[in-house]
């Protein structure tokens, strides 16, 4: 008799941007393909998921991608049976009539908040925890994070190793490059930008174009193309433009597809990323990087950036240490980058030997998706 799998629900909410369907994807891409699990993603809006999967078809209710049931999310919900395990990501909301079918069970359902990435030190003592409870649904907390004790990281079998092998093939990230129209210059270093607004931005690329090395800076169409369109003096910016400045050649990109965005962090020598699944996704590429945190009110944000620094320069001597953190601090306040920038190119060596130690050292870690199926292991 062939075996029943378990089944697990997603439900993502897109409230801006990408960040929450970029990393219920990826779990549920993993779910099934690493764990076989019958996986449902619920997604409130699949237009900003085609973005990340130009496969899907906005208009159907139901469909089926790289094995997970991708689901629309509609305001007319209709009655559906609650799965074993069911993932609320980023404190989203679930339907109330599936609040009760999850009630209806006769085992009550794993119920769960995938919450947003931390290295804030609370996270471990609350990761797991029992949250509310609806009827006799027990939710629990599940965290993302950085330490022992935590949910870990969204990274996929093998990753590091198909990361190394590609890092390792000039030609294959020529052909790469090429696909996108890039034909670095050589002796060019490659840079990858992903940020939101930033203010910054005009005196880092003042800072590149004075820079003696020549570098190649590689800008998915999106948010910040308005400060780079006011520092070049042009207008609507798209996908295929370039446009050289002194040391600094500026080509901006399409927007790629999920997989292969992590081959445009893996061939450049630096990556600005952002948000939560890009910043994950660059440490996993071993290269130096740089990351524009998601603000939130109160700039409880920047406690969060804190945090994050003080774990990551553990590793990096003094100097090191603070020319990074100058650069990230100065980067999420919008301010000047100039000197901060050239400090950090006096380390160079030592953060890009940092960034290999730092993905090794994360990647000792039971990544998410095994520690999430570990969690329900337990619980049965
Ligand atoms: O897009 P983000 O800023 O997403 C978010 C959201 O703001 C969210 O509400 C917030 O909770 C979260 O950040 C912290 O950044 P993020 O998380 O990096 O998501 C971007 C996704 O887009 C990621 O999966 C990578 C993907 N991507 C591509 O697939 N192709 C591309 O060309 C680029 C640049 C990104």
């Amino acid at each position: 008799m062939p075996e029943t799998k378990t089944r697990w629900d997603i439900f993502c909410t897109v409230v801006d941007n990408f960040g929450d369907i970029g990393v219920t994807w990826r779990l549920a891409r993993q779910l099934v393909t690493e764990h076989s699990l019958a996986v449902r993603l619920w997604v409130d809006d699949l237009r900003a998921f085609e973005r990340l999967c130009p496969q899907i078809d906005i208009h159907a209710s139901q469909q089926w991608q790289q094995g997970v049931e991708v689901r629309q999310w509609m305001a007319d919900w209709q009655p559906t049976e609650a799965a074993d395990v069911v993932i609320a990501a980023f404190a989203c909301q679930l339907p109330g009539a599936y609040m009760e079918a999850m009630a209806e069970r006769e085992k009550p359902p794993l119920w769960m908040n995938l919450d947003y990435l931390s290295a804030e030190d609370w996270v471990v003592s609350c990761h797991g925890l029992p949250s509310v409870k609806y009827k006799q649904v027990q939710k629990f907390f599940f965290f993302p994070g950085f330490n022992q004790g935590t949910g870990g990281l969204l990274r996929e079998r093998g990753l590091l190793e198909r990361r190394q092998q590609f890092q390792q093939d000039p030609e294959a990230q020529r052909l790469f490059l090429q696909g996108l129209g890039v034909d670095r210059a050589p002796g060019a270093q490659l840079i990858s930008l992903f940020a939101y607004e930033n203010t910054g931005l005009a005196s880092w690329l003042d800072a590149m174009a004075g820079d003696a090395t020549p570098t190649h800076l590689l800008v998915p169409e999106g948010r910040i193309l308005g400060d780079v369109e006011r520092w070049l003096g042009v207008e609507g910016l798209a996908a295929g433009a370039v446009h050289v400045r002194d040391a600094l050649t500026v080509q901006v990109l399409p927007f790629v597809r999920q997989d292969q965005y992590d081959l445009l962090l893996w061939s450049c020598n630096f990556n600005a990323v952002r948000g939560e699944d890009s910043f994950v996704r660059a440490q996993w590429a071993g290269r130096p990087m740089l990351w524009h945190i998601y603000q939130q009110d109160e700039d409880i944000h920047l406690d969060k950036l804190e945090a994050f620094l003080a774990l990551y320069v553990k590793g990096l001597s003094g100097p090191a240490g603070e020319a990074i953190s100058g650069l990230w601090r100065a980067w999420n306040a919008g301010e000047k980058m100039t000197d901060h920038w050239r400090s950090t190119r006096k380390h160079w060596p030592e953060l890009e030997k940092h960034a290999q130690a730092w993905c090794l050292e994360q990647a000792l870690q039971a990544d998410l998706a095994t520690a999430l199926v570990q969690f329900y292991l337990n619980w049965i």
